[in-house]
Formats: structure tokens, sequence, C-alpha cells
């Protein structure tokens, strides 16, 4: 198949599932068109099967917001005839499923009209909190209700939608995924830990882009109370608008020098492989794939139950749970496991082993693959959605 893909190429969880989705169905003989404003920071390099197409956002005085939307719904329209595409499949429905629909509009209206389908994929704040703003919720709910198919990254997501949205789409629940040959603890990354951490000291990792969504200063509080318990260094991995806040907290609680602000990094796995427990206190998760990665280099992770959380984290099997805003349990929990070896290092196999048994990209991309031949042959059968335009 020929597909185009669109996500934010350089923020968050939804583009590094997009890019990686690519990647896979790339390896998988397909034929993989990114159409972005600049190039997905997980597409490193020339990999067969993979196209490229930037959009480019023209500035002009008179705009004081350029129009993104627009510019992207060209060139999805341009790319998607120039190499026959069968489908685009967007991720993140703001303002992406938007644009989609633009471009389906074009083509099939322009000879020699053809109907191009697109798939949405939900990831969580387009529903959850950008969605739920007035100002796009008409137009991302109708652009959903005109997608050929939907999918959501969990069941949470999905009823979420459903209720708030209230749209009678068929949305399918499509997990996200890990490449668990890729994401694993090995010896040579595990032994670059003596970088952050001496033998005698435990290691915890927190991965996010530092909204206020992700918590960040409880991250801090637990390892506060970690650190009052045993030796132990904290790596925070991403930048975002609270860092500076957290930085403020760790030199006011006297802990600076045991935490590594990292910032963005390249290779998250050898960094997550170093790690024991990894933190995800966040407000709110429709999925929360910095948990799975962490599971795949079995990292222990101790997170808030909120969202889709519960439907990767089996509590007490393959990581822990508590409420929202709960630091005391979290760093309970924490404290618990770190001070037994063998329950962490028997915990970290099993959140593995879920992984391999249910995660998988061997497991999650042959659903997204059925998923597109059933949208294409729905979409084959019915006509190009507007009238011809051009006379
Ligand atoms: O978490 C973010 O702020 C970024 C956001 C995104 O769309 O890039 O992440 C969402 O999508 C991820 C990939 O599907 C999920 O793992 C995250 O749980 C979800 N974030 C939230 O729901 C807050």
């Amino acid at each position: 198949m020929k597909v185009g893909i669109t996500c934010y190429p350089t923020y968050g969880g939804s583009g590094i599932v997009a890019t990686e989705l690519g990647l896979e169905l790339a390896r998988r003989g397909h034929e993989i068109h990114f159409i972005t404003y600049s190039q997905p920071i997980r597409l490193t390099g020339p990999e067969p099967n993979i196209h490229y197409h930037e959009v480019e956002v023209t500035r002009y005085p008179l705009f004081e917001y350029p129009p993104y939307d627009l510019a992207l719904a060209t060139r999805m329209a341009e790319v998607s005839q120039l190499y026959e595409l069968d489908l685009l499949h967007v991720h993140y429905a703001i303002p992406h499923s938007v644009s989609a629909m633009l471009a389906k509009q074009m083509l099939a209206a322009t000879p020699p009209r053809r109907n191009l389908p697109f798939v949405t994929t939900l990831h969580g704040t387009d529903i959850t909190l950008v969605g739920l703003d007035r100002s796009y919720l008409p137009i991302t709910r109708f652009s959903i209700q005109q997608s050929d198919g939907v999918t959501a990254v969990s069941q949470y997501l999905r009823n979420r939608t459903l209720n708030v949205f209230d749209i009678k789409n068929n949305i399918e629940v499509i997990p996200n995924f890990v490449n668990c040959d890729e994401y694993l603890r090995k010896p040579e990354w595990l032994a670059n830990r003596i970088e952050y951490a001496a033998d005698n000291e435990r290691l915890l990792v927190h991965l996010s882009n530092f909204r206020p969504v992700k918590r960040v200063l409880d991250v801090i509080e637990i390892f506060d109370r970690v650190r009052k318990k045993m030796p132990a260094k904290l790596l925070l991995i991403g930048d975002g608008p609270d860092r500076s806040q957290a930085e403020w907290l760790a030199v006011q609680k006297g802990i600076h020098e045991h935490v590594f602000f990292l910032g963005k990094q390249d290779n998250i796995r050898e960094k997550l492989a170093m790690c024991d427990i990894l933190l995800m206190p966040s407000e709110l998760e429709s999925f929360g794939l910095a948990a799975l990665e962490g599971m795949a280099c079995e990292v222990v992770p101790i997170a808030t139950r909120s969202g889709g959380v519960p439907e990767v984290i089996d509590h007490g099997v393959t990581g822990y749970m508590a409420d929202v805003g709960d630091v005391e349990t979290m760093s309970r929990y924490a404290i618990e496991l770190l001070s037994d070896e063998s329950a962490l290092r028997a915990m970290g196999k099993r959140a593995r082993a879920v992984c391999r048994e249910r995660f998988c990209t061997t497991k999650i991309i042959p659903l997204y693959e059925n998923f597109y031949r059933k949208v294409l042959a729905k979409a084959q059968s019915a006509p190009p959605v507007l009238q011809d335009s051009v006379r």
C-alpha cells in the first residue's frame, strides 16, 4: 500500500507512534510518505520505502497566524495525486484530520476525481484537552465524523470520544506498540549506568514533554522521598514548560546534584535500559507510551491510575498505580520495590513479557494493515465525496 502519514514531527508521543508506524510499515514493503512541517525526530536516516515531503508555510505580513492547515491540505492533495497514494493516515485530530478532509475533497472535485480515504488516529490531548476547547470542538468533531476510519490508542480514549463528542463513528482501538527487538535491557547500555549512578545507587527515570499534565513536580516529590531512604539518582528526559519549576524544586529540596536534566534525547532506549523505575505521575494519559517503552526495557513503571494507563499496567504485576497527586503512595511503592532486588528484577521481566505478548510491533502493525484494507475496500465502492467543481 502507499500511505501518506501526517503527525506532529517534533513533540510528543503521537509523533513517535506515527513515525515508528511508518518505519515498521516500510520494513514490511509498504511505500510511506511523511507529510509534515519538519522531519520527524525518529526518522534519522535514509530508509527504503520512506519518503519525506516538507510542508512549506508561506509567511506574509498579513498572516498574523500563517495558515499551516491549508498548506498541509494542499501538500496532502499534491503528494497523494503525484505518488498515487492509497490513503492518508493522520495522527492527532487537530488540525490534521481537517486538512486531510480538505485534501480528500480537493481530489474528489478535480479530474480524474478520485476518492482518497483518510484515517484519523486519536491520541489523547486532541480529545481530552485541546479538543474540548469550544473553538476547536465543532470542527474536530466534524472531521472525525468525516474520516473514513478512526482509531484510538486505548479503550478509555475510544469511550471518552464517543461520549464527549457524541459521534456515531465506529472507533477501533489499536493500542500503541513498541519494537521489542530495539527496546530491551542490552548489557552494553546497562553498563553506561555508571555515568549517572554508583553501584550502590538506584536509578529512576521520567520521560515526557514537561507539560503541566505530566505533573513533573510530583516526580521530584517522589524522588525526594526515595532519596531519604536510599542512595539514588534521577534522570529527567525531555523538555517543556515545567522544566524550570522542577529544577527549582530540586534545588529547594537540596537534591539538585542527584537529578540529571538531560533535555531531549535521541536514544531513549539506551537511557531507559539503564534504569530501575520509571515515574509517570500524570494528571491524565490516554495510553502512556513512555511506560510501555520502559516496560520493554524491564523498567518498572510507577504511575497514576488515569485514563488508559490501567490498560497498559497490571497493578502489582507489571508495575504500580496510585491516584493522581498521591505522591506518598507512589513513593512507598518505589521504596518497597527498590529495597528488594529480586522483586524489582522479577517485575521488570514480567513487564517486558507483557510487552512482547500484547504490545510488540509484530502484534500491532498487522492490526493497522488490516484496518487500512477494510477502509480501502469500503472507499473503493463509494463515489468521490463532492460534485465536480472544475468545468
Ligand atoms: O502526552 C502528551 O502531551 C503528548 C501526546 C501526543 O499526542 O503527542 O501524547 C498522547 O499520545 C501518546 C501516544 O499515543 C499517548 O501515549 C499519551 O498517553 C497521550 N497523552 C495524553 O493523553 C496526555
